[in-house]
């Protein structure tokens, strides 16, 4: 959470910039740089409100995670365990990533390959044995012609 004083503190550095053009929102609504008026209070929240992303800006007062919490994207904490639960808990989506959150398809899904798998970030390929060739499918084998 934000308290008051950071978001009056956000507020008051945004008026001050020079050569601004856009016409200030009423009282309790922050002045995105692209002109929008949002509530004050979404602002740091780590969502995105306005529609040049303004609200979150680099006088946004974010916590350091803890070792126990998972930064996203777009700095806010959330529980280690909430990374890759199929849930975006960011909400950017950055704990929800396929470099993070690879599926093994290889153990995950039965009868991915008929005989062996390598599993890759994101996908899988199927790898048969010596003697034998990938069939179409690209998953199943057939022993190879002897002729
Ligand atoms: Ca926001
Ligand atoms: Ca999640």
């Amino acid at each position: 959470m934000v308290n008051r004083l950071d978001i009056v503190f956000v507020h008051t550095l945004s008026e001050d910039e020079s050569n601004c053009t856009v016409a200030p929102c009423d009282e309790g609504f922050f002045t995105c740089h692209s002109g929008e008026c949002v509530p004050d209070k979404v602002t740091c929240d780590h969502v995105l409100d306005c529609e040049d992303g303004s609200d979150e800006n680099p006088e946004c007062n974010y916590k350091d995670c803890t070792g126990a919490q998972f930064t996203c994207g777009n700095k806010k904490c959330i529980p280690k365990h909430w990374v890759c639960d199929k849930e975006d808990d960011c909400p950017d989506s950055s704990d929800e990533i396929p470099s993070l959150c690879d599926i093994n398809e290889c153990v995950d899904v039965a009868g991915t390959c008929s005989q062996g798998c390598v599993n890759t970030i994101g996908s899988y390929h199927c790898k048969c044995n010596p003697e034998y060739a990938k069939r179409e499918d690209g998953r199943s084998c057939k022993k190879r012609d002897s002729t």
